[in-house]
């Protein structure tokens, strides 16, 4: 075959792949969507053994329903504690509470939704987690400017709304949520266990005690301070030095 030849065979083999890849596509409209959800969510925890975890989708479809099914897993994903096949669509809304029976290890547990139609199978998956703890505790943190930029955090420096603040979780999770009018943040119920929590530094901004802090989380809980002032601000009252020489004077 002289390369002509080939090159024609080649581009005749490409040209099909295109068409066939265009024709699956245009012949499945059908791609339904999960809302899957639960309360509390993490890095929440449900209390070990006793709590209750509330577990709820719904299930948006153009296509006609075969089953839904429903598995909830131990944190090794091999023990499934709870499962159901619910055919027709008597399970693409559905409301249910699971509770932590005695004896179940601490950890983080999964949730799977399946939905499967008549038309194209194993249509849509939703996946979600929760945190099962024996015991929690609670994080919170506080972010103030210097105001006067002497580098002490006093009276007159104020809170900063609206700031991210994260945590890195034992599970291996990362959550943010940002300060409130009072510059506070807080995070209650969660697993003990080792922790970072760090602010989420904005241009222009300079860190004046540290911008992270891992910490081990234990039954008393824990709260953190961070501390911050605008780059290339001047100083408008004493150092610490000044003070102290203030006195003197
Ligand atoms: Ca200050």
């Amino acid at each position: 075959m002289v390369n002509r030849e080939r090159l024609a065979l080649w581009l005749s083999v490409v040209a099909v792949l295109i068409v066939a890849a265009w024709a699956a596509a245009g012949a499945d409209p059908l791609e339904a969507t999960i809302s899957l959800g639960r309360d509390p969510e993490p890095p929440g925890a449900v209390l070990n053994p006793g709590g209750t975890v509330d577990i709820w989708w719904d299930i948006e479809h153009t296509s006609t329903p075969n089953f839904v099914y429903y598995k909830l897993e131990d944190p090794t994903r091999t023990i499934i504690y709870e499962d159901s096949t619910y055919p027709g669509s008597s399970g693409t809304t559905m409301t249910q509470q699971w509770t932590v029976p005695v004896g179940a290890p601490d950890g983080k547990y999964w949730v799977r939704v399946e939905y499967w139609s008549f038309e194209a199978g194993n249509e849509a998956n939703a996946e979600v987690t929760f945190y099962v703890c024996s015991c929690t505790a609670d994080v919170c943190a506080e972010k103030y400017q210097d105001m006067n930029c002497d580098d002490i955090l006093d009276p007159g420096d104020l809170p900063v709304p609206d700031w991210w603040i994260c945590i890195d979780t034992p599970l291996g999770d990362t959550f943010c949520k940002r300060t409130d009018v009072n510059g506070q943040v807080c995070w209650t119920g969660m697993p003990l266990g080792d922790y970072i929590i760090y602010e989420v530094m904005q241009s222009g901004w300079v860190s004046i005690v540290p911008a992270s802090y891992s910490f081990t989380l234990t039954e008393a809980g824990d709260s953190f301070i961070f501390f911050n002032k605008i780059e290339g601000a001047s100083t408008t009252g004493k150092s610490r030095w000044g003070r102290i020489k203030g006195m003197f004077e």
